[in-house]
């Protein structure tokens, strides 16, 4: 069908659309993810809001961080979601019951058990500089962030590299899909599939589907069965890492998990040397990295090269192809014939080259793939934010002239002025929430 043709908006509408867009979703303390969907901060989602909000005003920036740490557990880990006081979002606070039942989470503010991708050092790094861009009453507010969320961010990096490392070789786990960041991928359709809801899975009411019109678009009843399973699980084991490492149903070495954790860890070493820490801590964060670079490295497909989870449960290699198969290009590590291989295939016509694609936007599943389902979520559609990172890594890491191509390609999706949490690739047109934050951040950041 002909999609409705919206106007597309120039650099400085689209910025000041951006701007709006978190300040409409901004409850003072915390930007929240979107205005209806997700009323509360999710961690990589604050990252990425921080990021954006860093060009806009350093000050509310590093409010968005000590907000987040304020929920980062006794332990290190920072929870993939703090709860803000609406109600309208399930699993909530009740429903997670940490404070109650984990050890190391805080009595306040409401925490859920788990956490999500490491992005955190990146947002930092973005604070600090446009401090030090800007001088002044910025500036010290932004060295004073850094001295104190280095030891906390620290904290959450050593959390993961001595929880989360079941195999020693730092591959880093996920024990719930959520912990991706990408729900409902196709990576974890194997591992879910070995997940078994029990009988005495308490009942409960979906409200995402309240907000979202199409279902198509959102992960299925099965799928939520097996989510709120384990979530369970972990409510039995009392949030205890150790045992749900040990038990839980899930367990998957996730590769772009492990490349986010490479790349932060060798950003706050960066950050750390240049304020004078501690040498003990940052040689450990350049260890870390070094070895999740090389397990990242040694996770790819011998015949593809496309990088790839480990089923710790099953044992054996997902090859599922999706997004998450560029992850090298996110903490490097790769040999140059073989780095120049990888971009040639994210360039190719599996991948953002695909003939049949709206804009060279990554998409999350290649449109020649059998499991590509342009409007599911996961399973297809372009989401800015991902796009973002590996702009933002590669451009780090060399590789301009891609890094380049992929900011134009997205901007181009995106100056609809929507700011969709996602977007079909064959037609771009927008899904799932509108005025989704993170989508207006990186936004910002690049016309900034
Ligand atoms: C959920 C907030 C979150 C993101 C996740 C994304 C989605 C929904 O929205 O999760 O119910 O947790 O998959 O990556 O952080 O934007």
């Amino acid at each position: 069908a002909p999609q409705p043709q919206r106007p597309r908006l120039g650099a400085v509408a689209l910025a000041s659309g951006a701007a709006w867009v978190l300040a409409g979703n901004d409850t003072g303390s915390m930007v929240t993810a979107s205005p209806r969907l997700y009323p509360h901060m999710w961690s990589w989602d604050a990252a990425f809001i921080m990021v954006g909000l860093a060009q806009l005003d350093v000050h509310r920036a590093a409010r968005e961080m000590e907000t987040l740490l304020g929920g980062q557990w006794a332990d290190g880990m920072i929870p993939h979601i703090v709860f803000s006081d609406e109600t309208g979002y399930f699993p909530g606070p009740e429903r997670w019951e940490t404070a109650l039942l984990g050890e190391h989470a805080p009595a306040a503010p409401h925490t859920s058990g788990i956490c999500q991708p490491p992005v955190h050092a990146v947002a930092l790094r973005k604070i600090v500089d446009a401090g030090r861009r800007r001088s002044g009453a910025d500036q010290r507010r932004a060295e004073a962030l850094l001295e104190w969320a280095w030891p906390r961010l620290f904290a959450w990096q050593r959390w993961l590299a001595t929880r989360r490392d079941p195999l020693g070789t730092g591959l880093i786990a996920v024990t719930h899909g959520w912990e991706s960041g990408m729900d409902n991928s196709p990576r974890w359709d194997s591992a879910y599939a070995a997940v078994r809801p029990g009988p005495d899975l308490p009942p409960y009411t979906r409200k995402d589907l309240d907000e979202v019109g199409d279902e198509g678009e959102r992960p299925s009843d099965a799928e939520y069965d097996r989510y709120l399973w384990l979530i369970e699980e972990m409510r039995r084991a009392g949030y205890r890492s150790d045992e749900i490492v040990r038990s839980g149903s899930f367990l998957v070495g996730d590769v772009f998990m492990s490349a986010v954790f490479a790349l932060s860890c060798d950003v706050l070493a960066e950050l750390g040397e240049e304020s004078g820490r501690s040498g003990e801590q940052v040689a450990l964060l350049r260890d870390w990295a070094a070895r999740s670079r090389a397990a990242v490295a040694a996770t790819r497909d011998p015949v593809t090269g496309l990088a790839r989870d480990f089923d710790v449960r099953a044992g054996e290699w997902i090859a599922t192809p999706s997004v998450a198969g560029f992850s090298p290009l996110l903490c490097g590590g790769l040999e140059p014939d073989a780095r120049a291989a990888l971009v040639a295939t994210l360039e190719g016509p599996d991948w953002t080259g695909h003939p049949d694609l709206a804009t060279g936007s990554l998409p999350t599943v290649s449109p020649s793939s059998p499991g590509f389902l342009p409007k599911q979520y996961w399973r297809g559609p372009q989401w800015p934010v991902i796009s973002w990172l590996f702009s933002w890594a590669m451009r780090r890491g060399g590789m301009d002239d891609t890094a380049a191509g992929i900011r134009a390609e997205t901007l181009r999706l995106v100056s609809d002025g929507t700011f969709a949490e996602y977007y079909h690739p064959l037609t771009g047109a927008p899904l799932g929430s509108l005025s989704q934050s993170w989508t207006a951040a990186v936004v910002l950041d690049w016309l900034y």
